[in-house]
């Protein structure tokens, strides 16, 4: 929690000595958006349709703007669920193919041979349980974790 209120502080504070503006959500979010995004690709099952997500352990930084490229090269559909995870993260967006979704996300849906990207920021530190909801899959090992420091 105290890492969450230091992250809400800087950035606050950033605003305040960046401009005169106030401190407005809308403020905070453009703040936001002038940073570099830092890239990362999780693999969602493989060609030989091993049932795993390569990788499976992410480490994020709160305050980072990520772009979280969500690849399916596998023949069968897979689901990349965080539920937890995205209740401690602001998403920019998701874009999939010409469409850009805002809002939270907990869950996507990759068919054979689907990409998405994924731009959020980490707010809460944690350790998010992340796994692939099709029957069978969680257990036979397509899990993993991400973790916010
Ligand atoms: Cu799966």
């Amino acid at each position: 929690m105290s890492k969450f209120l230091t992250v809400i502080f800087s950035l606050l504070m950033s605003i305040v000595i960046m401009g005169t503006s106030p401190a407005t959500a809308e403020n905070l979010s453009h703040n936001l958006l002038k940073q570099p995004v830092i890239e990362i690709t999780v693999n969602l099952g493989n060609t030989a349709n091993e049932l795993k997500f390569e990788p499976n352990y992410l480490e994020l930084i709160p305050g980072k703007r990520y772009n979280l490229k969500l690849n399916n090269p596998s023949s069968q559909k897979h689901y990349f669920t965080a539920k937890d995870f995205a209740d401690g993260i602001w998403t920019q967006k998701v874009e999939a193919g010409k469409v850009e979704i805002k809002g939270n996300i907990h869950e996507l849906e990759l068919k054979p041979g689907a990409e998405a990207e994924w731009v959020f920021v980490p707010i809460k530190s944690g350790k998010y349980a992340l796994r692939c909801t099709i029957a069978g899959h969680t257990e036979a090992g397509m899990k993993g974790e991400i973790v916010i420091q």
